[in-house]
């Protein structure tokens, strides 16, 4: 019995160690600067997901047969549709710039969507995945499903997505998120629509620390601005929370972020 208490109480040190060394020389800056390479990683999979909402429209207008064609002058794609009435979507990026974006990243490569169903049917299920794809010169890796649960509610599971970064970091995210439409549902144009967004993420970030990403209180998005304008987030990093308030609905990059008691108002972020 003592012997057992001896490695039950050894293994336990050990334990606890390892979790105080898993970000143990991480400082309250290097937490913010992970703040800030989740919030640009979430961000470049949402922007490459609001491309293919675009695409979208196109499904409907066209249900039948095969088509080729360019939009926006960069970005061009090709429909094939499959006997099984499934569609494979080709969307070729060469510097392209999204217009409907203020400051949006430059896109090159290749996104390619298998799709079901079309978005006025009960099952519409998009399946994106990249070949030499990148965001900024940043290289985007993964399997994105993306599911329609109602007419306004949206589930994107990403699956081994990784981001690996023009200087050598790379960063890794598996998880599901919830879209739901709050505005914009009457027009057919996505870049007036407004989401609310749950859900949860982990992978390995651009500092080599295991995280976990939480959203406590729905993230709101506008499709036209950058960045979340409300909502709380909450990230695990090593064994330390670090909660984001993305603000009272105010268009701007600022966020408040508390780690261990502390709030760190204002902070900018990046993209
Ligand atoms: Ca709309």
């Amino acid at each position: 019995m003592k012997a057992v208490s001896k490695w039950f109480y050894l293994g336990a040190f050990f334990a606890a160690l390892t979790l105080t060394s898993c970000d143990g020389h991480l400082d309250d800056t290097e937490r913010k600067q992970a703040v800030k390479d989740d919030v640009q990683a979430d961000g470049y999979y949402d922007d490459l997901i609001s491309e293919t909402d675009d695409i979208q429209t196109l499904i409907l207008e066209d249900k039948s047969g095969n088509q080729n064609g360019s939009k926006d002058g960069s970005k061009t794609y090709t429909i094939v549709t499959n006997p099984d009435g499934s569609r494979d979507i080709t969307v070729t990026f060469v510097n392209y710039t999204n217009l409907n974006f203020a400051n949006s990243h430059v896109k090159n490569g290749i996104v390619n969507i298998h799709v079901t169903g079309t978005p006025d049917s009960t099952v519409f299920i998009r399946v994106i995945t990249f070949t030499n794809f990148t965001i900024d010169g940043n290289q985007i890796w993964g399997t994105i499903t993306v599911t329609k649960v109602s007419p306004t509610v949206t589930t994107i599971q990403i699956a081994n997505g990784q981001i690996n970064f023009t200087d050598g970091t790379t960063y890794t995210r598996q998880g599901t998120k919830t879209r739901t439409q709050i505005d914009g549902m009457l027009t057919p144009s996505i870049w007036d629509n407004v989401y609310q967004v749950t859900g949860s993420f982990t992978g390995t970030n651009r500092q080599g620390f295991n995280y976990s990403h939480e959203v406590i209180t729905p993230l709101v998005r506008y499709m036209s601005y950058r960045y979340f304008v409300s909502g709380i987030l909450e990230l695990e990093v090593g064994n330390r929370d670090i909660v984001i308030d993305f603000g009272d609905g105010t268009l701007d990059n600022l966020v408040d972020i508390t780690i261990n008691g502390t709030t760190y108002p204002d902070v900018p972020l990046t993209h």
